[in-house]
């Protein structure tokens, strides 16, 4: 070998284009291909770019892989650059043709270094390679392998451990469980974070107990949605409640919950939950008038199987099988994150339940992206959300169930919207 070192510049055309999605998958494909080629593994960075795409980096004692996909057009850029002659680039280059079964791929070859257009320093560099080589110790592999939630200007990276704990894709979207350093368990649904073990409480906790502390006769109870059990979880806290249905369109994500989110689910047993798994859409369309005196809309974003949950004909079948007095809670999203998805749906219910009977409140959820996280209160005639507030009876709820988010204090104040959201709802 005449140069410092050789650098394969690889493109792999035709490939799956659900592996090129695939971040543990990849990452994983790319360790093996160093190792297999004779490469000691250092460190890797592997990032997820929601909805598609990956980009990551395996660093070796003889330098580096590194790759970026575009699964929607089944292709990857791949540089494999490899120092000394130990490690054969082209091990690493079959086994990621093979791996992510690219119909062909075309590579070119560049020796970098040159030695003849090189000439080694005269200047003595023994005392600092001392000092370094005192330092060196066996080199220890770490991985860095990031999730990410994103629209084209914002995005939010959740570091997670780098093996897939659960991944199905359903007939409505695909589901996935990661296993995050920061916040436990992570449920995502295409690529969207729905929930974290850490971090859950503050979702769930204020989309059920802001309406359930304000009307103590709750009893009869619908969900929308809600599949990972976190709000039927928290209305069950609730004695008086008599009846909980729950309507989740996607069984995967109750089974996904079911089996790695014990904390979540563990209600979904509970014999007062009648749990249908079926179109909520539907479900409203069919069900009794003046059935239910709460209804939650637990749902996804508004794009794919719950883009139908934000619809004004939905909301009109919600109104109609509330009791009067009776409430609905519902996500919301974020006012800067889905800017438009929030101001149309407030806009929508308060065409429905009328100006006065709808009602924003903000929780800050740190796993949503921008972290600040809507929902609205609309009821049909019924208690305003602050003056019907009891605060005893929800500071003595909040203490005696050991809440980790929703209190007394909380209650009020997340009906206090910024400027800039008031003005978002009021132009
Ligand atoms: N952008 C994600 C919004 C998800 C809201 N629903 C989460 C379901 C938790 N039960």
């Amino acid at each position: 070998m005449h140069s410092l070192g050789r650098h394969i510049l690889v493109e792999f055309f035709g490939c799956s284009s659900e592996i090129l999605n695939d971040v543990p998958y990849i990452e994983n494909s790319m360790r093996r291909a160093a190792q297999e080629a004779g490469a000691t593994l250092i460190s890797s960075v592997f990032h997820h770019f929601s909805p598609f795409g990956v980009s990551g980096v395996v660093v070796i004692q003889e330098s580096h892989l590194a790759i970026h996909t575009w699964p929607e057009y089944r292709y990857a850029a791949v540089d494999l650059f490899t120092c000394g002659h130990a490690v054969n680039p082209w091990v690493s280059y079959n086994i990621l043709k093979q791996a992510f079964q690219a119909d062909h791929g075309s590579a070119i070859e560049l020796n970098r270094g040159a030695l003849e257009l090189l000439e080694k320093s005269e200047v003595d560099l023994g005392e600092l390679r001392d000092q370094v080589t005192q330092k060196l110790v066996e080199p220890k592999f770490s991985r860095s392998v990031w999730f990410t939630d994103r629209d084209e200007n914002i995005a939010l990276s959740i570091r997670h451990k780098g093996d897939r704990v659960f991944r199905e894709k359903s007939p409505y979207q695909t589901v996935e469980i990661f296993d995050t350093y920061a916040y436990g368990k992570m449920l995502t649904v295409d690529n969207v974070v729905m929930c974290t073990e850490k971090d859950e409480n503050a979702y769930h906790e204020m989309i059920v107990h802001v309406p359930m502390l304000l009307n103590p006769d709750i009893r009869r109870v619908l969900v929308i949605g809600g599949g990972d059990g976190g709000s039927v979880r928290e209305i069950l806290r609730h004695p008086q409640v008599e009846a909980v249905t729950m309507v989740e369109i996607d069984e995967v994500v109750v089974r996904a919950s079911r089996q790695y989110l014990p904390s979540l689910s563990h209600a979904l047993d509970d014999p007062k939950l009648n749990l249908i798994i079926g179109d909520g859409i539907r479900f409203m369309q069919a069900a009794a008038s003046e059935a239910y005196d709460l209804i939650v809309i637990d749902s996804s974003d508004p794009v794919g199987p719950s883009e139908g949950l934000f619809s004004p004909s939905f909301y009109e079948q919600a109104h109609r099988c509330l009791k009067p007095g009776g409430v609905m809670t519902a996500q919301s999203e974020s006012p800067r994150f889905n800017h438009a998805a929030f101001v149309d749906l407030v806009q929508c219910l308060r065409s429905i339940f009328g100006r006065d009977y709808v009602h924003c409140y903000l929780a800050f959820i740190p796993t949503y992206p921008t972290g600040m996280w809507s929902f609205t209160y609309s009821s049909k005639g019924g208690a305003d959300p602050i003056r019907g507030f009891d605060r005893k009876r929800a500071a003595a709820f909040a203490a005696q169930e050991n809440l980790q988010y929703y209190n007394a204090d909380i209650h009020p104040a997340a009906f206090c919207l910024p400027t800039f959201v008031k003005n978002m709802l009021n132009g």
